[in-house]
């Protein structure tokens, strides 16, 4: 099996380290940790390792999830193993960063506790030089409105990934616009499209990081 397919299947099947006992039947091989790191230092870009291995992974357990193949603890152990394989990317993705550009303000919406993406979205932020305000999974309104009103002139970013509570993002579009009609708000997501994005009155809409990164460095160069 190549590399990028042993990382996928790690995450499929939610083995994080080589001590980790699940599942069962990889007892004793290594994991998604020892993996990335394996192919970090043979040289293998870290973007490759992330989207031939781990997302190709997650989008396998998500497959099986959506079918009912799978349930929330397997998806939780295969979030964990993309996790611990993250850890080791981030690094890579920061190391670009030579002066910081601006402040990001990123988190995931009221009611979701999804944090892959967001956290991938404030990596490859951090890489590109902004400084990064990660306010977690399951932020309310407010908390967006006191990190902007502490870090004046920052971005604002938010996530979701489910359809219910992709629609907590409108309250809190308003509320950051209600606190300053000038602030920028991206939103993002699975479920997240342009259409949405424009029905919820956010100003910017990408679908993956680089879009975000694209749009974030002509705002900041213009401004
Ligand atoms: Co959840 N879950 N989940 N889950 N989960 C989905 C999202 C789902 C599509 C699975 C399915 O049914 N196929 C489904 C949503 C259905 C819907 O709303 N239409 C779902 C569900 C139903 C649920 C629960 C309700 C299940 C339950 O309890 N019955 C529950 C909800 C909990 C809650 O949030 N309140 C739940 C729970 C969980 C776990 C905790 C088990 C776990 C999350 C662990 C964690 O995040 N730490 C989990 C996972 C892992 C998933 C799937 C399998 C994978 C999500 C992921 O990490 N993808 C997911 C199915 C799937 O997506 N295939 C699923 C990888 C990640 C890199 O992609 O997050 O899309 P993504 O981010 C992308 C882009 O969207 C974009 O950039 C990233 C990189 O390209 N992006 C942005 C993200 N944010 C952005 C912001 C931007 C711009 C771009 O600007 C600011």
């Amino acid at each position: 099996m190549e590399i990028f397919d042993k990382i996928a299947h790690c995450v499929e099947f939610g083995k994080i380290n080589l001590k980790s006992p699940y599942p069962p039947n990889m007892r004793g091989e290594v994991g998604a940790d020892e993996l990335v790191k394996e192919a970090l230092d043979s040289g293998i870009d870290a973007g490759e390792v992330l989207d031939k291995g781990l997302i190709i992974g997650m989008n396998k357990i998500g497959v099986k999830f959506r079918a009912n193949e799978v349930f929330v603890p397997q998806v939780l152990m295969s979030a964990k193993a993309m996790s611990v394989g993250m850890s080791h990317l981030r690094p890579y993705f920061i190391s670009g960063a030579v002066e910081r550009k601006g402040k990001f303000i990123i988190g995931t919406v009221k009611g979701d506790l999804h944090d892959i993406g967001k956290n991938l979205v404030g990596m490859m932020l951090e890489g590109n030089g902004y400084e990064v305000i990660d306010l977690g999974t399951d932020v309310e309104g407010d908390a967006f409105v006191a990190a902007v009103n502490e870090n004046p002139g920052s971005l604002v970013g938010l996530s979701a990934l489910l359809t219910t509570t992709m629609r907590n993002m409108e309250d809190i579009v308003k509320q950051l616009k209600d606190n300053n009609p000038e602030q920028k708000v991206f939103v993002g997501g699975a479920p997240v499209s342009q259409e949405f994005c424009d029905k919820v009155n956010a100003d910017y809409f990408s679908p993956d990081p680089q879009g975000v990164i694209e749009i974030s460095n002509k705002l900041m160069a213009a401004s």
